[in-house]
């Protein structure tokens, strides 16, 4: 990646999620405008790279139509690009990849790790847009119900290894990828934790790693919080995930984990002043 390797400190990435709520009848563009809004808020708080999301990825979520997630996240992208932070789109469908790359995007974050047909193709050609290749067994719809492996490590990174080679063979430079083992799509407790625990492995495979735990299951089942009182477990779920060699946290609040990462990068330097 043309960005990541030129910086030495872990980035942090910004969630900006744009699904409009059942509950209010504002529609999409009401939810763009917050979404917007909410992408400025993360930009004034520190955030390295926003990730804009259209399409709810939760446990047992529905799929969107194409229409419906370009009439998400366009507007959001076009508002944002403009700000001097790089913009990731959290997509799985090609036509979404096609036109977020050419109104400017500079990560595809693709949960389904470019296995969508035409996902490969889409994102190719674009030579400086990097790309994150995610784990995950199942769907969003049925991940949740009885995930299984015999041994969650090897199997994760025997996954992402080969979706690497896919990727190069039809083109992406491996400097262009990023992996993630996808915490929480596909994983009972024990499986998120064990991840956790050997995140450090996933080092060896050659490209950044980026985690993502911000706010979810895994740390409310530890501690009992809902999801809008997570923020404790969140930060130290990031910063764990950081000391563990991860390159990119996404998360939601960006303002505490750079906090908490200033302070492991002062313990690094031994408390020098940052020359960055
Ligand atoms: C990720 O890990 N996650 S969307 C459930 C929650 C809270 C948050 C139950 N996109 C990832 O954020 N992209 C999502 O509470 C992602 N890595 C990458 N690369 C799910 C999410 C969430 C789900």
């Amino acid at each position: 990646m043309v960005f990541i390797d030129v910086v030495d400190r872990p980035l942090i990435m910004g969630v900006i999620n744009v699904t409009p709520d059942s509950f209010s009848d504002g529609g999409v563009y009401r939810s763009a405008q917050q979404a917007i809004i909410h992408g400025k808020k993360l930009i004034d708080e520190g955030a390295d790279i926003l990730d804009i999301g259209g399409e709810s990825t939760r446990p047992g979520s529905e799929p969107v139509s194409i229409e419906e997630e370009l009439k998400r996240v366009m507007p959001v992208l076009e508002a944002l690009v403009g700000c001097d932070v790089p913009i990731s789109v959290d997509t799985s469908k090609p036509e979404v990849m096609r036109r977020a790359i050419e109104t400017g995007a500079f990560i595809i974050n693709d949960v389904n790790a470019l296995r969508s047909p035409g996902a490969l193709e889409a994102v190719a050609p674009a030579e400086d847009v990097s790309v994150c290749l995610m784990h995950m067994q199942g769907t969003p719809q049925n991940m949740q119900t009885g995930p299984k492996y015999q041994d969650i490590v090897s199997e994760v990174k025997l996954f992402l290894m080969q979706r690497i080679e896919a990727a190069k063979a039809a083109g992406i430079s491996q400097q262009r990828l990023i992996i993630d083992p996808g915490f929480g799509f596909g994983k009972t407790l024990q499986h998120n934790y064990t991840l956790l625990n050997h995140l450090q492995e996933f080092t060896a495979l050659g490209v950044p790693v980026l985690a993502g735990m911000s706010r979810k299951s895994m740390l409310g089942a530890i501690t009992g919080n809902p999801i809008d009182q997570r923020l404790h477990e969140s930060v130290a779920a990031a910063l764990l995930a950081v000391i563990k060699g991860a390159r990119i946290v996404r998360v939601h609040d960006v303002k505490a984990t750079r906090a908490a990462l200033a302070i492991y990068r002062a313990s690094v330097n031994c408390g020098m002043a940052d020359p960055a």
